[in-house]
């Protein structure tokens, strides 16, 4: 692939100078922002993400804000997951949904105050959606992107190198909860959750002039621990079942058929917009679902959705694949139809350099 042009519509990021001076080698581009994709090779990072610690350039995670008295109504009419027992405090991951059901983005929610939430999303415009609804509906809430960056710490060594930095007490943190930890004068939200399943935190650094001051002093503690620049890895999310908006599942796609179902509650979600439209179609349950493919052979880049064949009849699609140094075969993502979702049934996959033999695997490998 050629290189991207740098322009004022794909935005750098306030960890832009610490990812190019780590020796960035690509970049995808997300929420109209660099998202680096490989620093010395994606097999490589892969080992060290396994082994050691990384500090990410997660800035593309945009924070919509909403504020106000209707803040806590306003993200229960976005989600069908019951957010009645969130806490401040608490991170959620909530599939958002549009009113005919259909995945509008994924984010993972922060709940800051009663009346105060971050909405960290994936690789879609759901500012809009959100500032259209609380306009459209009078509510009595602020809705913007604030100045707000995440930075991910991930690998084994994660809690090492963080309590360097922020003090023993984040080693306290449990999953998908935050504390406030201070850094360069200014407490910022730090919370156990990450893009990987290697462990690990990320901090939402507060103005983008304290990101390099915290990338700096991450990469400083961590020399011995031999901490290096990384980003979300195709390979360990495969391996782990970490879907990719716009790739695994679009609007397309139900929470269910996305595999999102334990994420949902919606019965109880009173007032999520798509709430009667899902539950009119999770009372057969979906007919097509997100399942772990094993695939055989050489593979090309999964660039595009692959068909996936039972013979001439198309039953699905892969959306994403790699191939696993450790379990030394191809991972993959994919969207079956019921008929063809059954662990171990035989399929082939249509890529752009020829026809493979895929299985139905029976989970994600980690
Ligand atoms: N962190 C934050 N914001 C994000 C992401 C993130 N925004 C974009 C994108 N990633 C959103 N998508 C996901 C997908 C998976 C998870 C989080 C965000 C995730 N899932 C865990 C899992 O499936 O094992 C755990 C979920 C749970 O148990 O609650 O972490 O990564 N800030």
């Amino acid at each position: 692939m050629a290189t991207i042009a740098g322009s004022r519509r794909v935005r750098r990021t306030a960890f832009s100078e610490g990812v190019e001076a780590a020796g960035v080698k690509g970049y995808t581009v997300y929420n109209r922002m660099l998202l680096p994709t490989v620093f010395r090779s994606v097999v490589e990072d892969y080992r060290h993400l396994k082994t050691a610690v990384q500090v990410w350039d997660v800035a593309v995670e945009r924070q919509v804000e909403i504020r106000g008295p209707d803040a806590g109504r306003l993200m229960q009419m976005l989600t069908p997951r019951d957010l009645r027992g969130m806490l401040p405090g608490m991170c959620y991951y909530v599939p958002m949904v549009d009113e005919t059901g259909g995945m509008l983005n994924d984010p993972v929610a922060v709940k800051l105050a009663e009346d105060r939430y971050w909405v960290s999303i994936a690789d879609s415009d759901l500012l809009l959606w959100i500032k259209g609804l609380a306009y459209g509906l009078r509510m009595d809430v602020l809705v913007d992107e604030p100045d707000v960056s995440p930075l991910a710490i991930q690998g084994p060594l994660a809690d090492e190198l963080a309590a360097r930095v922020f003090g023993d007490k984040v080693r306290d943190i449990k999953f998908f909860r935050y504390g406030m930890f201070e850094f360069g004068g200014k407490d910022h939200v730090v919370a156990r959750s990450g893009y990987s399943k290697q462990g690990g935190f990320e901090v939402y650094v507060e103005g983008s002039e304290n990101g390099m001051p915290l990338w700096n002093a991450l990469m400083e503690a961590g020399r011995d621990l031999d901490v290096h620049a990384g980003c979300p890895n195709l390979i360990e999310r495969i391996e782990g079942g970490l879907l990719s908006y716009g790739n695994d599942m679009t609007r397309e796609n139900t929470p269910h058929e996305a595999g999102l179902g334990r994420f949902c509650s919606t019965q109880t979600a009173i007032g999520c917009v798509g709430r009667d439209a899902l539950l009119r179609v999770s009372k057969e349950g979906p007919v097509k679902q997100i399942r772990a493919i094993r695939i055989e052979g050489d593979l090309p880049p999964c660039d595009r959705a692959w068909p996936l064949m039972d013979g001439q009849r198309q039953v699905g699609q892969v959306t994403s694949a790699a191939y696993s140094p450790d379990f030394e075969q191809n991972v993959g993502i994919g969207m079956v139809r019921l008929t063809h979702w059954d662990q171990g049934t035989d399929l082939d996959v249509v890529t752009q350099a020829g026809v493979f033999p895929a299985i139905v695997h029976e989970t994600f490998w980690i």
